[in-house]
């Protein structure tokens, strides 16, 4: 992409005296301004879900859920952005597209979920080998938080997953399983 092979010269021509920082290289920087759209998309398909949820009856667990996870991305496509800057590279922030809207079921939600942090996953496992390929540690050293992030929320996504799978249409079940979903999240901050 054009813009992203211009990093560099956009951040010259935007400063008069540049900052002496280090230097992002131009595919590095790149992988890291896919994963702040990626992230900031994950808050917006999240955002939708728990719009979603909240105007059905009985989701309100469901719905304040998804309404925290979409902060939470939030906060992991802010982390992206002050890393990159930080690192001499320019931050884009991008235009994203609608995410799903409405659901089937909540069964259909919550494999949604899985499938999307499965994704966002891959994309980070693929950014630590490109970072361990050039040799940048910092980098690396930097995505090891996002490694984690993500063991966490895929484990979440398929106990989930698993739960409503167990439940099937018994009513009480999903009453259950609304009621405790918050559990999922306690001590959770970021
Ligand atoms: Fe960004 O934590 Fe999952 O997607």
């Amino acid at each position: 992409m054009r813009d992203n092979q211009n990093f560099q010269l956009q951040r010259k021509q935007l400063f008069l005296r540049p900052k002496r920082t280090a230097m992002l290289l131009h595919n590095i920087q790149e992988a890291l301004n896919n994963q702040v759209k990626l992230e900031a998309a994950s808050s917006q398909a999240y955002l939708a879900m728990a719009s979603w949820c909240e105007i059905q009856p009985g989701l309100d667990g469901v719905s304040e859920f998804f309404f925290q996870q979409s902060n939470e991305e939030r906060i992991h496509m802010l982390k992206l952005i002050r890393f990159i800057n930080e690192r001499g590279g320019f931050a884009l922030i991008p235009a994203l597209e609608q995410p799903i809207v409405t659901f089937k079921s909540l069964k259909s939600l919550f494999e949604e979920f899985l499938n999307h942090e499965i994704t966002v996953s891959n994309s980070i496992n693929d950014m630590v080998d490109l970072a361990l390929k050039e040799r940048d540690y910092a980098t690396h050293n930097f995505l090891q938080w996002y490694v984690s992030e993500q063991i966490e929320e895929e484990k979440t996504a398929r106990i989930l997953n698993d739960k409503l799978e167990l439940i099937g249409e018994d009513k009480s079940g999903l009453y259950l399983f609304d009621r405790d979903i918050m559990t999922r999240r306690s001590g959770k901050t970021s």
